[in-house]
């Protein structure tokens, strides 16, 4: 369909925490403030006060006024925010909502777990499904993938189990590791200033509950022993070295269950991006699992130590950025920040002279990785900045007190830039473009806001985090809550194989807590191109099913949104 016009008044459709900020905005060219009144579901008035103009906003291209109700406290689900003769959607003052998209947004990973029956009495009979890519015909199998024709090597590996990408079904070492990292970095950064009760075992609707290990931990260990299976055999040609990805030899369409996908699968050639990553997260691997698994935390460690050597004693290795045939490039001409990020990890998890001293010699030490702009699968340089943050190590005081700064003056640079903002979001990139998921850039932004209230307690974060969760559950110029399930208007066309309930009603639509890719200013997919051009960034969104480069769901932007999804969770107190 055509992008349909946005009511003036935009809120967090889900709920605002009642102790924290609480904003809404407004479309109005009016240059003087307007008189706002919030009214409970009874429709009486609770509240009243005036708006605050803030002019025109170039990234939504409209005037907005913002509505600040945050001395009203009270709990309550259905109140209603009014301006002249416009209503807003209705909403919660709570903390319900709120907690309960903690599991939501992990259960997204089961959901998309490769080489494992999905089973209804997880996820219920309308998301169950067979294991995809084990071998039963149509499937050629993910447990014995050969090396591509002609790239040099001769094996094959059983790379079966991990999580598919997105709405297709490949499966990137350079994306799933980040996004296995950042499960596990909310694991580590509850242990350091929250309460790991929130994951116990038992806390997701996932097979290895019971087993008596965190269910995040378990939901992070299928994606790190895919990781792990993607490291070229001991005595290979490409001994030591991780392959950059493995997926389909065509893209296969729209809807595909994964058991159902016919194509041959081949594991691309091998990458230092790759190789370092799988290092970076078999190094953190090895530190989570040390005492809970002593023998996995072992292989892990290994792994990381000769995957680091190879990247390091060799000539750099960059994937085709031209390899888009069936599946993502994930090309990533900059190594430097992996590089920093891996010897970040085995420095934190080993202690070890050699790894200190390369993450002392990076150009990126000290924290010149945490922007505005955020950080993604080509730009991991944070990720090795929020370990040493978050886990205790031997580095100078002075210089984690160096790191420590950077992310609080980033949260900063972003809380001084939402405060002028119509729809205030963390993300600043060149021109103001929004890129390819910037709603996951956004998260990411929300996470470090979320650090610098971890180290400092200051409220003012609290509140950015709290208003960060509230552009995409609905305080947006295009009125969409950007996660599935939630809102009163959440988006339901995902791009994905499996929830393509658009073309084919016998697929469900996407399960609650998927966060969608958001407003992309590139117009890089036909329907945007048709639909959209000349978009404001914010606006540059539709809820299509074939939007691939705006309404994708993706293993790292829910990697992202649980990692703030569980901060805010722990943080909603009435
Ligand atoms: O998230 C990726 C984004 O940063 C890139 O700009 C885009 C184009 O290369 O690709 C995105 O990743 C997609 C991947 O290539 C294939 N699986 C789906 C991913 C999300 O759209």
């Amino acid at each position: 369909g055509t992008p349909e016009e946005a009511p003036p008044i935009k809120v967090n459709q889900v709920a605002y925490v009642p102790s924290a900020a609480k904003r809404a905005s407004v479309t109005s060219d009016s240059t003087t403030p307007l008189a706002w009144t919030l009214r409970n579901a009874a429709g009486q008035p609770v509240a009243t006060g005036q708006t605050t103009p803030r002019g025109n906003d170039p990234l939504a291209g409209e005037s907005v006024h913002v509505i600040d109700f945050s001395d009203f406290e009270t709990p309550g689900a259905g109140y209603t925010i009014a301006v002249g003769d416009d209503v807003s959607k209705p909403f919660d003052i709570g903390v319900e909502e709120i907690q309960s998209l903690r599991e939501a947004s992990l259960a997204y990973f089961y959901h998309n777990r490769s080489g494992i029956e999905i089973e209804a009495q997880y996820v219920g009979a309308e998301h169950a499904r067979p294991a995809g890519h084990i071998g039963v015909a149509p499937n050629q199998g993910d447990t014995s993938v050969p090396c591509r024709p002609n790239t040099g090597c001769s094996y094959s590996l059983d790379v079966s189990g991990g999580w598919y990408d997105a709405g297709d079904h490949g499966k990137y070492v350079v994306n799933g590791g980040i996004s296995a990292w950042q499960l596990l970095d909310l694991y580590e950064r509850t242990a350091a200033f929250g309460d790991l009760d929130a994951y116990a075992d038992g806390s997701l609707a996932i097979p290895e509950q019971g087993n008596g290990v965190s269910d995040l931990l378990d939901e992070a260990r299928w994606e790190v022993e895919f990781l792990l299976s993607m490291q070229a055999p001991a005595g290979s040609v490409n001994a030591g070295w991780v392959h950059h990805k493995m997926h389909d030899d065509a893209w296969t369409g729209l809807p595909m269950m994964p058991h159902l996908d016919p194509r041959a699968r081949y594991l691309a050639p091998v990458s230092t991006a790759a190789t370092l990553n799988m290092a970076a997260v078999a190094a953190q691997a090895a530190r989570v699992w040390a005492d809970i698994d002593p023998e996995f935390a072992a292989r892990a460690l290994s792994a990381a130590r000769t995957a680091y050597s190879t990247a390091k004693n060799n000539p750099v290795k960059i994937a085709d950025p031209n390899d888009g045939t069936g599946g993502g490039s994930y090309s990533d001409g900059t190594v430097t920040d992996e590089f920093y990020w891996a010897a970040a990890e085995l420095y934190a998890t080993t202690g070890e002279a050699g790894y200190r001293s390369d993450v002392m010699a990076s150009p990126h030490y000290k924290g010149a990785g945490i922007t505005t702009r955020g950080f993604d699968w080509g730009s991991t340089a944070a990720l090795g900045d929020i370990t040493l943050t978050v886990v205790d190590n031997g580095l100078p005081a002075a210089d984690l007190a160096a790191i420590e700064g950077v992310i609080t003056d980033t949260a900063d640079a972003h809380l001084a830039q939402m405060a002028t903002m119509g729809y205030p979001a963390p993300y600043r990139e060149g021109n103001g473009e929004y890129v390819w998921g910037s709603n996951g850039l956004i998260a990411n932004n929300g996470v470090v806001i979320a650090l610098a209230h971890d180290l400092t307690g200051d409220d003012r974060y609290r509140d950015g985090v709290y208003e960060t969760l509230g552009y995409l559950l609905g305080r947006n110029p295009v009125d969409y809550s950007y996660v599935t399930g939630y809102g009163e208007r959440p988006v339901r066309n995902v791009h994905h194989r499996h929830w393509a309930n658009q073309l084919d009603p016998s697929t469900p639509i996407a399960p609650p807590g998927a966060l969608s890719g958001g407003p992309n200013s590139g117009l890089q997919d036909p329907i945007a191109a048709r639909l959209l051009p000349g978009c404001a960034p914010q606006k540059c969104f539709v809820d299509h099913i074939e939007a691939y480069s705006l309404n994708e769901v993706t293993v790292n932007w829910n990697s992202a949104f649980a990692w703030l999804a569980g901060w805010t969770a722990e943080k909603a107190v009435v």
